[in-house]
């Protein structure tokens, strides 16, 4: 059956010089993958609220993100904690994962939940510390190629509550030569995504607080180092598509951990809040797809999209599909950018013209597209509902409440 609203889109499209099919093929390359830890139950410091139907242990986590995969066709892989999805067999767990049509993505090492880490894991002044946050950073680069996963993504909770804590130059020193250790375990074809965070749960200082930060420890590490860009993680207005094109341009975005923040690390679903952003971000992304530079090309393509978000209130699988349908929309919208129009307008500083280029395509309504897109895919053109009609979310409340929190 002919679709008439996209016969009406591709008109309208291809009258501003887009070529639809190469949107097209690059919305099917989208990959965008999904948190084990956002499968189960979460809250606030002041409570968890527990959700009937979540996942009871890892394997389970699995089950529920292959149905995110199942609807959107654009979420293979699973991002997995330890110790949180620790087991003992991890080939058992790969295998689980692939015969449900996913993979395990990105290993994230966990230094933030024992008492030994109380101030500090990898800037710990006792260095009995240091080597036991070194031993499980190199544990998961171990693990990591057991499964046959590329990426470790790291993040630190170390920090100081005090001024005269701490010494920062030490624990920077400190964090250096762990990371070079871990650096030095890495097989040629894995990296290390490095994250930072202005604060929390330290509130005076935190040892990687921002991208600069990340990026030194990242460069000085060598080229399997990048940096992690979490969205939630900077302070209110903080412009992260510059922060994102400037990590493009020196060839070090690593990837992404979307959601949505309001005033600090909210984890909100992504798209929720900050829909032009997460657009303006992908519209850096598209810019340097087509670089002249092919460093910048090959980094703009090989970028890990993955979402951090948790569902304290809402129930957990509608909200990552919700989360990757709001990611793939932005995209779409960023992929509908006329660059040669936008550039033209920046040649002759025009300044209205080139901002009118941008948000012009922000306001296009890319659901045919996204129809036709997901059709041609073989998964429902709407996943949400799909999903809700599916019967899944049901069967599940069999597992009752009480499952694996985080
Ligand atoms: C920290 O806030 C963070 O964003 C890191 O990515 C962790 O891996 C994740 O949340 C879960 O704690
Ligand atoms: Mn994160």
């Amino acid at each position: 059956m002919t679709d008439q609203r996209y016969v009406l889109f591709e008109q309208d499209q291809q009258a501003r010089g887009i070529n639809l099919e190469e949107v097209k093929a690059k919305l099917k390359a989208l990959k965008v993958e999904t948190p084990s830890w956002g499968y189960g139950d979460s809250g606030t410091r002041f409570k968890v609220f527990q959700q009937e139907g979540v996942p009871r242990d890892p394997f389970e986590k699995l089950e529920d993100a292959a149905q995110v995969q199942k609807y959107t066709g654009v979420s293979p892989s699973v991002a997995i904690h330890i110790p949180w999805d620790k087991v003992d067999d991890y080939g058992k767990l790969k295998q689980h994962a692939e015969g449900l049509g996913v993979k395990l993505g990105a290993v994230n090492p966990n230094l933030f939940q024992e008492d030994d880490y109380k101030f500090g894991s990898v800037t710990n002044s006792d260095p009995a510390v240091r080597r036991k946050a070194t031993e499980h950073l190199i544990e998961c680069v171990n693990i990591a190629k057991e499964i046959g996963s590329k990426d470790l993504s790291l993040w630190f909770a170390d920090g100081t509550n005090y001024p005269g804590q701490a010494d920062f130059r030490k624990r920077k020193r400190w964090m250096y030569e762990c990371l070079q250790e871990m650096y030095d375990a890495l097989d040629d074809n894995q990296r290390m995504l490095i994250e930072y965070k202005f604060f929390e749960p330290a509130f005076y200082h935190t040892d990687l607080a921002d991208w600069g930060m990340s990026f030194n420890m990242a460069q000085k590490l060598g080229p399997k180092a990048e940096v992690l860009v979490d969205t939630g993680h900077h302070p209110q207005g903080t412009n992260i598509e510059h922060i994102v094109a400037y990590l493009l341009d020196e060839k070090r975005l690593g990837g992404f951990h979307f959601n949505s923040r309001k005033y600090a690390d909210d984890d909100l679903f992504a798209g929720a809040l900050n829909p032009y952003e997460l657009f303006l971000t992908f519209f850096q992304i598209v810019s340097a797809l087509n670089d002249e530079d092919a460093g910048v090309r090959q980094n703009a393509e090989n970028i890990a999209y993955m979402l951090d978000q948790c569902h304290n209130l809402e129930p957990k699988i509608p909200a990552m599909i919700r989360s990757i349908t709001n990611v793939q929309t932005m995209y779409a919208k960023a992929l509908l950018i006329n660059l040669d129009e936008v550039q033209k307008a920046q040649e002759k500083q025009d300044v209205l013209a080139a901002e009118h280029a941008v948000r012009q395509a922000f306001e296009i309504d890319v659901t045919p597209l996204l129809h036709v897109v997901r059709e041609e895919m073989g998964v429902p053109r709407d996943p949400m509902a799909a999903f809700l009609k599916s019967g899944y979310q049901d069967k599940i409340l069999a597992r009752g409440k009480g499952g694996a929190s985080w």
